[in-house]
């Protein structure tokens, strides 16, 4: 009796409260959140500023610093150097952070800082790929917002300060470019250049990820070495895939030989992807795309299973690792940006639910195993779920997505805030804190988080963002006459023959919507997107193990099997429908998640 009063009383609510994902989330909650954000970025800044500036990174714990340059992707921490005494990492890194919270007063000061103090001739090896991404980067993508009137900085005293510094580093790099097979080396002596006996192994990413940060620096500065040097490495990268479409994660940059084989989105590889198709938006350049089409294609062929990514070999496409790593949550932002809206919320709700889980995503999961991997168990304050969740809110405005942009706020807060900013989590299981404050914190983590509760920045503007998060603009002086498949809408401006004309990589429709009936006998469209799993044997998480994890607590009401079963096929039914609804305005999604668990009620009561 009073399981079953019970019941009516959960169904009365579900009725009155129609939609699982209608949102408490109105403006003024918005706000608040907005304002947690700033309050988290500027912990984590003043900390560095206080305890750690001039040097790379912040010791949150001992309040301290490293210069952790050249220890970036060091696993063995080999060659470190005697004499240095770090390029000021977290602040480079933060300048495009303070313009988008509107801090023109703090952003003028560190430029002019970084302009009166920063060199880059130090003895000092560093990792190529790394200071590409956060130095060059964050310098590139500053100099542009400092010169972007729109955005009222440096009232006429900016000189191009940072444009040289960027240029300085930018030339730093090219002997690193200098090899037979125009493949870089993966590390460089910013003073010495290569140096003696130096490794030739490098990644993928390594070799793939460099072109935005330097095409940019080759549009604003003239010198197309830069541009050149990128663009070779990738196509000589390009050239070395398999039959399949696939790149290892490891090769050999002297003989061009791959080392490790098997690949996957996550660590060594993510932004590869990212880069062809970002490149593409970027400079407009037609090969980007159809590098970035095949590739695509491959990835969601070889790797995808359901929701998940598995890594695979690249010479047979057979599946190696079932691993969920941080890294992948990336991949989600990615897919909205191509317009794969239903696989990129697919795959998002899985993070999420990892995420849940374990109260932040550790580095590694075993998903043949259902377990942690064994040494892999750290969160260091990685943005790429935040990232996804922008992305996502950004195509769907679905208020879901700032509920997870909350319950990772909430997150970093509860485990990771410490006095003196905000600790890596060293083992999930026990959130034990480790002394590093990583710079990505405040390049992409906070970025990310507040731009989902703020985007005013992004109105009217046109922005890619680099893998670590530094915007670019999209400018049509820097592109390429596009092709006629683009559909003009809202995110890219280019420049036709005759006139000036808005295009969109949103419209790109790489893959064709998923058909609502599909699953009813329907055959489901071929596609890359939507391709049957390699291996239908293999257990992950689908749908119904998610719901059933999910929601058990509403499931252990109801006792009859039959009232399960019907639950079940609703609920697949809906879940199945409600990612293409994420293109169709809120009050349409509310209506005919209305309509569903109204006739759900109807047919289970
Ligand atoms: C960042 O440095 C970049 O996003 C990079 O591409 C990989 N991920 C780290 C942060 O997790």
């Amino acid at each position: 009796m009073l399981v079953y009063r019970f019941r009516t009383w959960v169904l009365l609510l579900l009725v009155i409260f129609p939609d699982p994902t209608l949102s408490h989330f109105d403006s003024a909650k918005k706000k608040q959140m907005r304002e947690k954000v700033r309050k988290m970025f500027y912990h984590a800044y003043e900390n560095y500023m206080t305890h750690a500036f001039p040097h790379d990174e912040l010791k949150p714990l001992s309040r301290s610093f490293t210069d952790s340059l050249s220890e970036l992707g060091n696993l063995k921490l080999e060659h470190l150097p005697q004499n240095y005494n770090g390029t000021a990492l977290t602040l480079i890194e933060s300048l495009s952070s303070l313009v988008i919270l509107g801090n023109c007063t703090e952003f003028e000061r560190a430029v002019l800082w970084l302009s009166e103090n920063l060199t880059f001739d130090v003895d000092a090896r560093v990792n190529l790929f790394e200071c590409n991404i956060r130095v060059l980067g964050g310098l590139v993508s500053a100099h542009i917002l400092a010169t972007d009137s729109t955005n009222r900085l440096v009232q006429g005293s900016y000189k191009n300060q940072l444009l040289v510094l960027a240029e300085d580093l930018g030339r730093r790099f090219l002997p690193a470019f200098d090899t037979p097979t125009g493949l870089p080396y993966a590390w460089i002596n910013l003073k010495y250049g290569v140096m003696k006996n130096e490794t030739t192994e490098t990644s993928t990413s390594g070799c793939g990820s460099l072109i935005l940060e330097m095409g940019a620096l080759s549009r604003l500065t003239g010198d197309p070495r830069y541009e050149s040097a990128a663009l070779r490495a990738l196509r000589k990268l390009w050239s070395m895939r398999s039959s399949l479409n696939l790149l290892g994660t490891t090769l050999d940059m002297e003989t061009g030989e791959w080392i490790e084989h098997s690949s996957g989105i996550g660590a060594g590889v993510d932004s590869f992807y990212e880069y062809l198709f970002k490149a593409h938006i970027l400079f407009g350049k037609e090969d980007f795309w159809r590098m970035f089409h095949s590739a695509y294609l491959a990835v969601q062929k070889y790797f995808r299973h359901g929701p998940w990514y598995h890594e695979a070999d690249m010479r047979t496409g057979k599946a190696t690792y079932w691993q969920l790593t941080s890294l992948q949550a990336f991949w989600p932002g990615l897919q909205v940006l191509v317009g794969d809206i239903a696989a990129a919320n697919t795959s998002h709700r899985e993070f999420v639910y990892v995420w849940k889980k374990f109260g932040v995503l550790p580095e590694r999961y075993l998903l043949d195993h259902q377990m942690l991997h064994p040494t892999e168990k750290y969160y260091p304050l990685r943005p790429e779920l935040a990232e996804s969740t922008f992305y996502l809110y950004q195509a769907t405005k679905d208020p879901w997505y700032m509920e997870v942009g909350e319950t990772i706020v909430n997150s970093l807060n509860s485990y990771t805030k410490v006095e003196g900013g905000f600790a890596s989590i060293r083992d999930v299981t026990t959130m034990q804190t480790e002394d590093h404050m990583h710079s990505f914190f405040l390049a992409e983590t906070c970025k990310y988080l507040y731009l989902l509760f703020d985007d005013s920045f992004l109105v009217d503007r046109n922005y890619i963002f680099t893998t670590e998060g530094h915007p670019l603009p999209v400018l049509s002086a820097w592109q390429d006459r596009l092709p006629e498949i683009y559909i003009p809408s809202n995110w890219t401006y280019v420049k036709d023959e005759k006139k000036t004309k808005r295009s969109s990589a949103m419209s790109l429709q790489v893959c064709p919507a998923l058909s609502l009936n599909a699953g009813h006998g329907e055959q489901l469209a071929e596609s890359a997107c939507h391709v049957p799993d390699a291996r239908s044997d293999h257990k992950c998480f689908g749908d119904e193990d998610y719901f059933l994890l999910a929601d058990c607590t509403v499931l252990s009401l109801f006792q009859n099997q039959k009232e399960i079963h019907w639950l079940l096929k609703y609920f697949a039914t809906y879940k199945r429908m409600r990612p293409s609804l994420k293109h169709s305005t809120p009050i349409l999604q509310t209506q005919v998640d209305s309509l569903y668990w109204l006739q759900f009620l109807t047919l289970v009561w």
